[in-house]
C-alpha cells in the first residue's frame, strides 16, 4: 500500500474539468427532455459549475463550446468565473451544426466552406486569447456515408491544411487537442476516427498538438488504457473526455458503466507520473445528461473519478513490479485487484472533511437548497440546450 498521505496529497491535487454543456437540456435525436432550473446563459452555467466544485474541491474549471455559450465579452465571463472560484477551462469548437457543413467542415470539397470552418476554429483561438484558456478541443464530425462519395486522401490533406493554418496561429502556451471518433454522424468514414490518424497529424504539426482520448469514442471490447500507455509514452495525450458507454457515444456519467477501466485508464495515467496538473493533461468530462438532474450527476462523476484515481493510488507499486519481474502473473494481477476492490469512500470522505469540505458532496449539495432555488428563479428566457 503506498503512504495515505501521499496518496491524499495526489488527490488533492488532481484536477477535473466540466463541461458546460452538460448544464444545459440535453437528449437524444429522439427527445430533448427539458428540466425546471436549467441555466439560461454561459453565465448561470458557470454558476451551476461552481457549485460541482464548490462540494468536490477538485473541479475547478468548466469547458466552453463555441457558439453554444457565445457571449460578447470573454474576458467578462472570465472574470464572472473567477468571482465563483473557477475559471473557464477547454474552448471547444463547433463546425458540425451549420447547413453548410453536410459534407464535412474542414475536409468539404468546397473551399469556401472550408474557409468558414477554420474561421471558426482561429474565432475560438480569439475567444482563449481572452479567457486564458489553454486548450482548444477539435472534433470533427466530418467523413462520409458511401464508398467513392469523395477522396479519402484528398480530404486528409484537407484536413492538415486547416489544422496548420490553427496551429501556427496558437499562442506560446496554447494548444490544440485533436479528438477521434470511430463512427457517427458519418458511417463509411470518419476523417479523424482513431487515435492513430490523431496522433499522426499530430505529430506533424508539432509538439503544441496532442490528441484528446474520448472514452466513449471506441468500439467496443477496445483496450483504451492500452491507447493511453502508447500515448502517454509517445509524449501525445493531451487529455480525456470522460464518459461512459453501454453500445455507442452514449456519453452516459463516467464510471458508471465500466469502472473497472476507468481505474485501469487512472493506472496508466498514474505509472506515467501526469495526474499533477504540471504533466499538462486535461481530465475532462465530456458527458450529456438526458435524465438525471444535471448537477448531482456532474458531482457523481466527479466523484467516480477521484474514487477510481484512489484505488489507482492505492496500487502497491513495489509489490507489483516485483512481481511483474518474477514472473508471478497471479500476484501481478493480484496487485492490481487488491487496490480495486478496496473501499475507497472513507478515504475520500476524510480527505474532504481535512479540507474544509463535506464528506459526503450528493448529500450537501441537495441540502444547500441550490436546486430549489435555481428552479424557482430560472423562469422565463431559453434554458440552454445543445444546439442553441
Ligand atoms: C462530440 C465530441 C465533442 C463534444 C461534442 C458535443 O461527440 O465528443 O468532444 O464537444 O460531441
Ligand atoms: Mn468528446
Amino acid at each position: 500500500m503506498r503512504d495515505l498521505t501521499a496518496v491524499k496529497a495526489a488527490l488533492t491535487e488532481h484536477e477535473i474539468e466540466l463541461p458546460s454543456w452538460a448544464f444545459g437540456n440535453t437528449g437524444t435525436r429522439f427527445k430533448v427532455f427539458g428540466q425546471p432550473g436549467v441555466p439560461r446563459t454561459p453565465w448561470e452555467k458557470a454558476e451551476d459549475a461552481a457549485q460541482v466544485h464548490r462540494y468536490t474541491g477538485v473541479a475547478p474549471s468548466m469547458a466552453v463550446h463555441i457558439p453554444w455559450d457565445k457571449v460578447e465579452d470573454y474576458a467578462a465571463l472570465a472574470r464572472h468565473a473567477g468571482e465563483l472560484g473557477i475559471r473557464i477551462g477547454t474552448v471547444n469548437a463547433n463546425v458540425f451544426q451549420d447547413d453548410d457543413y453536410k459534407l464535412g467542415s474542414v475536409c468539404h470539397p468546397d473551399p469556401r466552406v472550408r474557409k468558414k470552418a477554420v474561421a471558426h476554429l482561429l474565432e475560438c483561438v480569439d475567444v482563449m486569447d481572452a479567457t486564458g484558456s489553454r486548450d482548444l478541443k477539435l472534433w470533427f464530425a466530418d467523413g462520409t456515408n458511401y464508398p467513392g462519395q469523395d477522396d479519402i486522401r484528398a480530404r486528409q490533406d484537407r484536413l492538415a491544411e486547416a489544422l496548420a493554418t490553427v496551429y501556427a496561429r496558437l499562442g506560446g502556451d496554447q494548444r490544440i487537442l485533436l479528438e477521434y471518433k470511430l463512427f457517427e454522424p458519418s458511417f463509411y468514414t470518419t476523417d479523424v476516427p482513431d487515435w492513430g490518424t490523431s496522433l499522426l497529424h499530430c505529430q506533424a504539426l508539432g509538439a503544441k498538438a496532442q490528441v484528446v482520448v474520448d472514452t466513449g469514442h471506441h468500439a467496443p471490447g477496445t483496450n483504451i488504457e492500452f491507447i493511453v500507455a502508447m500515448l502517454l509514452r509517445a509524449g501525445r495525450l493531451g487529455g480525456f473526455d470522460f464518459n461512459s458507454r453501454f453500445y455507442a457515444d452514449d456519453d452516459l456519467m463516467v464510471g458508471a458503466a465500466d469502472p473497472f477501466q476507468l481505474f485501469r485508464i487512472m493506472h496508466e495515467v498514474i505509472g506515467a507520473d501526469a495526474l499533477k496538473p504540471a504533466a499538462g493533461i486535461a481530465f475532462m468530462l465530456d458527458q450529456c445528461h438526458n435524465i438525471e438532474p444535471k448537477i448531482p450527476a456532474q458531482i457523481r462523476s466527479v466523484m467516480n473519478v477521484q474514487e477510481a484515481t484512489a484505488k489507482a493510488l492505492l496500487i502497491d507499486a513495489d509489490a507489483l513490479v516485483a512481481a511483474q519481474q518474477a514472473g508471478d502473473v497471479l500476484e501481478a494481477n493480484a496487485a492490481l485487484m487488491d487496490a480495486y476492490s478496496t473501499d475507497v469512500r472513507p478515504l475520500l470522505g476524510d480527505l474532504r472533511q481535512e479540507t474544509g469540505l463535506d464528506p459526503d458532496p450528493v448529500t450537501a449539495y441537495a441540502r444547500s437548497g441550490y436546486g430549489e432555488k435555481i428552479m424557482a428563479e430560472r423562469v422565463g428566457g431559453t434554458p440552454a440546450s445543445w444546439g442553441s
